[in-house]
């Protein structure tokens, strides 16, 4: 691998560590825990799991050390984001700690890697190659949902012949339920082999009262921040042009509201307040539409709006027209293949029920396209392929040219459109990440001294100085409320969406007409590795806020 001067400066970057996992440490229990609702029904359905308390480690007398070496095999499942490769050199040094012997082996290319038995062994020359870095490229990373008893059969044979102890499943919600069905499985059936968890999603929906925030959010709203910044003093230069940038974030509008908070944009569309506001295609058009308009009368015919990934699903009159149109083609496929391509619009704003048709005939040929031709393999619209940002640049546009008509805008709209979500979630791990990843990977291997199943390696108090971190355990079902998919009721681990009532989002609120009339662009710059500790080390704003209010 060639390296860069960068990647070759950050090899001796020594990650900072909760002062209570320097040394030896010692666990501290706590009292019976509950899962957040449902818990009658997440008590039968975890009968061994259930209940555990949540656990502190904490700094003690004497040596670090087993009599005998421990193995562990590691997955990293879903979406990358940035300090995974640190959350597995963590681990590999606490069970090297643990003893000098100790095996760490990572499945490839995320689940399906266990369950087909594809594996390769972490050495020490291996791990130092990844160490700081960003990427899931040590062992790669994949989608395969591990949920099926035949699956986790399939996988116990490959672990009982590596003698792994426990194994540890790096991955967002889903991943994380699944890693619960696992432990409670394998401690069904005596299987001998811990399973644990460790919280990753760039789209920071992973977070409760006790895991403060997923990995990978951090540098990766860094990385849009210093674009969308990059983008604002450009247009705050030229003064000619409107940039839409949508940012990702499957579904929670996390990484949108941090993105405003660290770069102050004209405008930024929350999902969450959407769907509360039951919100039309409309009301947002004409918001947007709004500021650009107030903009010009003061002569600004330039600005930002940021626009979540997830938003279509939020505007309660898309959801249906969307649900209405997988319905439809589901049971009309062949009719709707036998249309003319010129006529397939037509044919489906003939089809649908008044309300879905209006709505549809309204929007741009091209999404319409995008939301009939464009399905997955199960026949359902593909949601995240829908370019948003160029939907509503288009209905702004035309808005706007209503409104000059009208002569209720004098202004001049030239746009531009981005989608920023690749470029962040490879990135190398901001000082944050890479030691907020280090830590929950150490702890993850003093869970696995401990002898713990079915928890989640927690790291909590981050916006203190590292040493004043606290590690721990928290068990997964305590997470757990039962939610409908597919038709079937399911244990799984609650998606943290924004809280309108939260201290980030009220923030914002009370700032945004300020933003969206005047120019406050900030602008951030890259991420810095080097240097001193309020440029280098600061959480984000989402966690500040939250935190300190
Ligand atoms: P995870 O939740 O698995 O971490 O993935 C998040 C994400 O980056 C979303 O922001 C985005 O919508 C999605 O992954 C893209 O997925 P893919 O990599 O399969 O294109």
């Amino acid at each position: 691998m060639t390296k860069s001067a960068l990647q070759i400066a950050r090899t001796n970057y020594v990650p900072k560590m909760p002062e209570g996992l320097k040394g030896n440490v010692k666990i501290a229990e706590g009292a019976a825990t509950e899962s957040v609702a449902d818990q009658k029904e997440i008590k039968e359905l975890f009968p061994n799991t259930y209940g555990l308390p949540i656990v502190t480690f904490k700094q003690a007398e004497g040596e670090i050390g087993a009599s005998d070496p421990v193995n562990v095999g590691v997955i990293l499942s879903g979406g990358q984001a940035p300090g995974g490769h640190n959350v597995i050199a963590g681990i590999f040094d606490g069970i090297k700690r643990i003893h000098k012997d100790s095996k760490l082996y990572g499945f490839i290319l995320g689940p399906s890697g266990l369950i087909d038995h594809q594996y390769k062994e972490l050495t020490s020359e291996i791990i130092d190659e990844y160490r700081n870095t960003g990427g899931f490229d040590i062992i790669g990373s994949g989608r395969t949902k591990l949920e099926t008893k035949e699956q986790f059969d399939k996988g116990l044979i490959i672990l009982k012949k590596l003698d792994i102890k426990a194994l540890v499943i790096i991955g967002g919600d889903d991943s994380n339920t699944n890693a619960c069905v696992l432990a409670e499985y394998y401690k069904s059936i005596n299987a001998g082999v811990q399973v644990l968890g460790c919280p990753k999603t760039i789209d920071g929906d992973l977070k409760n009262d006790q895991i403060e925030t997923s990995f990978g959010f951090d540098t990766a709203c860094k990385v849009y921040s210093e674009l969308i910044g990059n983008i604002q003093r450009d247009c705050n230069s030229a003064r000619k042009y409107w940039h839409f940038i949508k940012v990702m974030g499957r579904s929670a509008s996390h990484i949108a509201l941090e993105c405003a908070l660290q770069t102050h944009p004209n405008v930024c569309i929350i999902s969450e307040e959407v769907e509360q506001k039951g919100l039309s295609l409309d009301d947002i058009i004409e918001y947007i539409a709004g500021v650009i308009a107030k903009r010009a009368e003061n002569g600004l015919n330039f600005g930002t709006v940021i626009i979540p990934e997830g938003l279509i699903e939020f505007i309660p009159a898309m959801k249906n027209l969307i649900s209405e149109l997988n319905d439809f083609l589901a049971h009309n496929q062949e009719e709707f293949d036998l249309v003319r391509r010129s006529g397939k619009r037509e044919y489906i704003i003939s089809k649908l029920s008044p309300e879905n048709s209006e709505i549809y005939a309204s929007l741009p040929e091209t999404v319409a396209r995008q939301l009939t031709l464009d399905r997955d393999p199960h026949g359902n619209v593909q949601v995240s392929l829908i370019e948003t940002e160029k939907l509503l640049t288009e209905m702004v546009s035309k808005k706007l040219s209503d409104w000059a008509k009208e002569g209720k805008y004098k202004g001049k709209f030239a746009s531009i459109t981005h989608f920023f979500g690749y470029e962040g979630r490879c990135a190398a791990p901001s000082n944050y990440d890479a030691d907020y990843c280090y830590s929950l990977g150490y702890t993850a291997s003093m869970l696995v001294a401990s002898g713990k199943t079915g928890y989640m390696s927690s790291v909590k108090n981050t916006t203190a100085p590292a040493a004043e971190w606290v590690a721990g355990g928290v068990p997964i079902t305590m997470m757990l409320n039962l939610e409908r998919r597919h038709g079937e009721m399911k244990p799984v681990i609650q998606k943290a969406l924004v809280k309108l009532d939260g201290a980030p989002f009220l923030y914002y609120k009370e700032k945004r007409e300020e933003w969206a009339i005047h120019t406050d662009y900030v602008y951030p710059g890259p991420i810095q590795y080097f240097g001193p500790t309020e440029v280098c080390d600061q959480p984000s704003k989402t966690l500040q806020l939250e935190q300190t209010g």
